[in-house]
C-alpha cells in the first residue's frame, strides 16, 4: 500500500517536473503564488541555470479581502539584472488583464530603487525603465514586485509607516524612491490593495538574466572562484 502511494507520488512528481520543465526556457511562469517579501520571493529561473529571461507571467489572484492582506495582491520576484542599461519591465496588453497595477523594485538588501503606478493618463499599467542607467546601474539581484492598485511598498520606522514611493504626486513612469526614502530597506510591508485589480499580468523583461539553479550560494563561489581565476593570472 505504502509502497503503491510511493510510486504514484513519484509518477506525479515526474509528470509535474517535466511540464514546468517544457513551459520554462526563456520565458519564466510564477510558480503556485509567489510571495508577498524578500523571504518568500520566487526565483526566476531558467532550467539549466543560465541564459536569458524575456518575460514572466503570473496572477494576482486577489483573495483574502481587504481585511486580511493574506491573499494574493503582491508577487515579488527575485531576479538577477545582468544588463542594468537594459533593465526595462513592461507589460503586454496581450496576456494582462489586471485593470490597475503598481511595479516595484529594490535592492537585494531592500533598498527602493524604482517603482511605477501608470504608463501614462490612457494607461493604468506600470513601466519600469532604467533608460539606459538612470536609476541604478549595478548588475546583481534585486526584487521586483508587482501589485494590485493601490498596495504600495511602505516601511515602519519607529513605529511609523513611510512610504517609499510618491506615487500620488508622480502617478506616470518610472519613478525615483522618495526624498530621504534610499536609506530604507523594505522587507515585505504594503499598503492595503483594492481586490478589483487582480487578474493575470505578462510581463516584458529585458536586462535579465537565469538565476543560477542551485540558489545564491552558487553565485558568490562563482564570483570567488573568478577573483581568485583573477588574483592567478595577474602573478
Ligand atoms: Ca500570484
Ligand atoms: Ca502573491
Ligand atoms: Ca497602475
Amino acid at each position: 500500500m505504502t509502497r503503491h502511494l510511493f510510486a504514484a507520488v513519484g509518477c506525479l512528481v515526474f509528470t509535474a517536473s517535466f511540464a514546468a520543465a517544457s513551459t520554462y526556457g526563456p520565458s519564466y511562469i510564477e510558480p503556485g503564488d509567489a510571495g508577498s517579501s524578500r523571504d518568500d520571493a520566487a526565483d526566476v529561473k531558467n532550467p539549466t541555470g543560465s541564459g536569458t529571461v524575456s518575460s514572466i507571467s503570473g496572477s494576482l489572484s486577489g483573495n483574502g479581502g481587504l481585511l486580511t492582506q493574506d491573499g494574493d495582491f503582491q508577487d515579488v520576484f527575485r531576479i538577477f539584472v545582468k544588463d542594468p542599461f537594459q533593465f526595462k519591465i513592461e507589460l503586454s496588453q496581450m496576456g494582462t488583464n489586471v485593470p490597475d497595477s503598481m511595479m516595484f523594485l529594490f535592492r537585494e538588501d531592500g533598498r527602493p530603487v524604482m517603482a511605477s503606478d501608470n504608463s501614462g493618463t490612457d494607461n493604468f499599467n506600470p513601466i519600469l525603465d532604467n533608460n539606459g542607467g538612470q536609476f541604478f546601474d549595478d548588475v546583481g539581484i534585486y526584487y521586483l514586485a508587482i501589485t494590485s492598485a493601490p498596495s504600495q511598498a511602505q516601511v515602519e520606522v519607529d513605529e511609523a509607516l513611510i512610504l517609499l514611493f510618491n506615487l500620488t504626486e508622480f502617478p506616470f513612469g518610472t519613478i525615483a524612491p522618495a526624498q530621504n526614502a534610499e536609506q530604507f530597506q523594505w522587507t515585505d510591508q504594503w499598503t492595503t490593495a483594492d481586490p478589483a485589480n487582480s487578474g493575470d499580468y505578462f510581463m516584458f523583461v529585458d536586462g535579465v538574466e537565469s538565476l543560477p539553479v542551485p540558489g545564491p550560494a552558487s553565485l558568490a563561489l562563482l564570483g570567488l572562484a573568478g577573483l581568485a581565476g583573477g588574483r592567478r593570472r595577474r602573478r
